[in-house]
């Protein structure tokens, strides 16, 4: 699978034999939120880019996540079913009343009828327990089509309201075993969506809080499904952006965002290349499904 950058926000340094798509200057109106429509006017500019260059689509700071819902949209042409599996430190499940954002739209895919299931693995938020139970939707959760896979939050409040697919693990090597058991179950082709804010802070440093997930975990995890992955999407890289509209500035405000030191962002974004070579890499094995690259 070659790489094509989506490039909103300079975050994603160069990568072997990639095709890069200048979108600075969408980057106000898509960064952290968006409306439907918004999202949708990028709609021929990704399919375009992705019928050039197919596979994995690097979309620079998880602050794009909500990308991937136009991309899953592109690949249903392909395939009669999908299969999601999302590695993240949040759910991306949360209501979101204003449109589409990078915390909401795995619900949005959720209700892609050519969506057979969402997997999100490697949750540590504190946005699964039972303070934020009334963020969540929980009727996807309820019919087991978005799974929840924890390394540690408590979702004791889900048994009583019959949700018994999202389950909490001690450790990453439990939540894999699980995982792969379960996925071997629905044969549906897999897109694979990563974003690095999953991992530990020693292997990787995002725009948001992070998990306690290895590089080596995810690309042995990715290893094992990779011969089912179709497409995928990389994010988590990590850049610096003050948003014009205020309304984004209070509700990125709100979700805590951690500032940083501008002199640490080439180091940490030179970090993130070398952890994006070794994604592609690991995903290269794919090519052998016959994916035009
Ligand atoms: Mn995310």
């Amino acid at each position: 699978m070659k790489p094509l950058v989506l490039d909103f926000d300079q975050s994603v340094k160069p990568l072997p034999d990639e095709q890069r798509i200048d979108l600075h200057r969408w980057q106000e109106k898509i960064r952290f939120a968006c409306t439907r429509g918004e999202l949708d006017s990028l709609k021929d500019v990704v399919d375009e880019a992705l019928l050039r260059q197919p596979g994995v689509a690097f979309l620079g700071s998880g602050d794009f996540h909500h990308v991937s819902h136009l991309l899953i949209k592109h690949y249903a042409r392909l395939h009669q079913a999908l299969q999601v599996v999302v590695f993240d430190n949040h759910p991306d499940n949360m209501r979101y009343p204003f449109g589409i954002h990078c915390g909401s739209w795995v619900w949005h895919v959720s209700r892609l009828p050519f969506v057979s299931r969402v997997h999100v693995l490697g949750i540590t938020s504190k946005d699964v327990e039972l303070n934020h139970a009334w963020e969540n939707h929980l009727r996807n959760l309820h019919s087991g089509k978005v799974r929840y896979w924890c390394l540690g939050p408590n979702l004791n409040w889900m048994r009583p309201l019959g949700i018994k697919d999202s389950r909490t693990f001690e450790s990453a090597d439990d939540m894999l075993a699980a995982f792969h058991d379960s996925v071997e179950n629905c044969t549906d082709p897999i897109y694979l969506s990563i974003d690095k804010d999953v991992l530990h802070i020693e292997d990787a440093h995002t725009n948001w809080d992070q998990g306690v997930m290895r590089l080596s975990e995810i690309e042995a995890a990715v290893g094992k499904i990779r011969s089912r992955v179709v497409a995928s999407d990389v994010t988590g890289d990590i850049s610096q952006y003050i948003y014009q509209s205020r309304l984004k500035r209070f509700l990125s405000g709100l979700d805590g965002q951690p500032q940083f030191i501008a002199a640490d962002l080439e180091l940490w974004q030179t970090e993130h290349q070398a952890i994006n070579s070794a994604l592609l890499r690991c995903l290269a094995a794919s090519d052998t499904k016959g994916q035009k690259s």
